[in-house]
């Protein structure tokens, strides 16, 4: 989407984080550039070429010394004239140097503005954009290779290939709307049928990859809960490796809700340990208990905890659970009842040597609705799942349609509406573009 607005001004901001680093960077862009990398640094540095030089206030003092970048538009990230300095990381340099470049024309850039260029200027479509602030907020190994497909575009161009089929289709059914003499409807009515049904099972495996990749953002909750003394507090150790919670014989340790954020094969969880359930024997202990029905009430999943040799049934009061969430029933201390057998779906389990703690952590994957068969997901965003949503709805209309021929192109239409919202291009060329490339010149 190339930018037809009127010339933009320059922007500049500190690239790096906050505080004090071995390097901190300046970033400009905008038509400014030359004159700005004139004033700060005595000429434009050749494109893509660091060059040392000395960086200078608008009264000619040195501020710093360091390496200067310069990527002429449009090969740049915002594609337009862009300037790095790369000074010391303190924040006195730093701040010099910004104010060098404001002085010398910049403005101070808004959050994002830069990534918003480069959507402007058609570098990046949106979901790419988003997948730029994904990528650096990613808290796991997984989630960032996740949000890195979607910057490369895996995620647009799967939703680009949907979008093209449903132009496709369209436009044949319009065309044949066109021309209602020719018998053509019976034809075309087997044709979309199995088209529609090629886009609905695309649209599937959109669909699939992307609720299971925003499992890498979201970061589900997890609420260890049961009678006090099962064991919550040492599970919750095992699961995240180091002793967080305190761990002692006498019922009723823990009295606040204690979280801790783990992953489990990349995908990032809060693991809440809770007070143990049963009637306060004081205040405190009240006052814990009441956290843990707040936190079951907003828990995505709880892993009920019982004890292995005190198998009775199971004790925690399941009213308690919010709705939507999913359980899982651990039978904990497994080491001290050898030849313990859980009952069917639950977990044996023991804190103490480990013993069924992977078995457990799949579970809990499973429970939250990673499949993790290996294949790409999509990092996801809500905004994306309702489009996608939104897509899925249209198309499921239009398969109710095949008869009533301008319905069902209207259906069509507001699909691809919901998909092109995902990568924020969206011009009725180009469905106009398609209908007219598919007839004779002179028709
Ligand atoms: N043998 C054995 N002992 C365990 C196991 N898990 C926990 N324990 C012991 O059980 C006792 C209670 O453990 P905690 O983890 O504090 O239990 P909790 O459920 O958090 O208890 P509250 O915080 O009081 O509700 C401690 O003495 C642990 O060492 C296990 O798998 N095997
Ligand atoms: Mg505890």
């Amino acid at each position: 989407m190339p930018n037809d607005e009127v010339a933009r001004d320059s922007i500049a901001a500190i690239a790096t984080p906050a505080g004090r680093g071995a390097i901190g960077v300046v970033r400009v862009s905008g038509p400014a550039v030359p004159d700005i990398a004139a004033a700060v640094l005595g000429a434009l540095p050749p494109p893509r070429q660091a060059q040392f030089g000395r960086f200078r206030d608008s009264a000619g003092a040195p501020i710093d010394e360091g390496l200067a970048l310069y990527f002429p538009a449009p090969h740049s990230y915002t594609g337009e004239p862009v300037l790095e300095l790369q000074g010391h990381g303190g924040p006195a340099v730093l701040h010099a140097l910004l104010a060098a470049c404001l002085d010398a024309g910049a403005r101070l850039a808004e959050p994002g503005e830069f990534t918003r260029r480069a959507f402007l200027e058609g570098k990046l479509d949106l979901a790419q954009a988003e997948a730029v602030a994904d990528l650096i907020d990613a808290s796991t190994q997984e989630a960032a290779r996740a949000a890195l497909r979607s910057l490369n575009g895996e995620f647009s161009s799967a939703i680009h290939a949907i979008g093209s089929a449903l132009i496709d289709l369209r436009a044949l059914t319009e065309a044949m709307l066109d021309f209602p003499e020719e018998d053509i409807d019976a034809v075309h009515r087997g044709d979309a049928t199995s088209r529609l049904e090629g886009i609905s099972s695309a649209l599937d495996e959109v669909q699939k990859r992307s609720r299971e990749g925003s499992l890498l953002r979201s970061g589900i909750h997890v609420v260890l809960a049961g009678r006090p003394n099962v064991g919550k507090s040492s599970l919750l150790n095992r699961l995240a490796g180091e002793e967080r919670a305190i761990v002692t014989p006498i019922a009723g340790t823990t009295r606040d809700a204690l979280r801790e954020p783990i992953q489990i094969d990349g995908v990032p969880l809060t693991l809440v340990d809770t007070a143990g359930l049963r009637e306060a024997t004081d205040a405190v202990e009240q006052l814990g208990i009441e956290r843990t029905q707040r936190e079951l009430a907003r828990a995505d999943l709880v892993v009920v905890v019982e004890e292995a040799a005190a198998a009775a049934a199971p004790s925690l009061p399941r009213a308690g659970l919010a709705a939507q969430a999913q359980c899982i029933v651990v039978y904990n201390k497994a080491d001290l009842a050898p030849g313990f057998e859980p009952p069917a779906g639950a977990i044996a389990v023991s804190a103490k040597t480990g013993l069924g703690l992977e078995a457990l952590r799949k579970a809990i994957l499973a429970a939250a609705g990673w499949s993790s068969t290996g294949e790409s997901v999509y990092l996801a965003r809500e905004r994306h799942l309702r489009a996608l949503e939104k897509a899925r709805a249209h198309i499921e209309a239009a398969q109710l349609e095949l008869v009533r021929w301008e319905l069902f192109a209207e259906e069509l239409r507001l699909a691809h509406g919901a998909l092109a919202a995902i990568t924020g291009e969206f011009t009725a060329d180009d469905l106009l573009g398609q209908i007219f490339s598919r007839f004779c010149i002179g028709k």
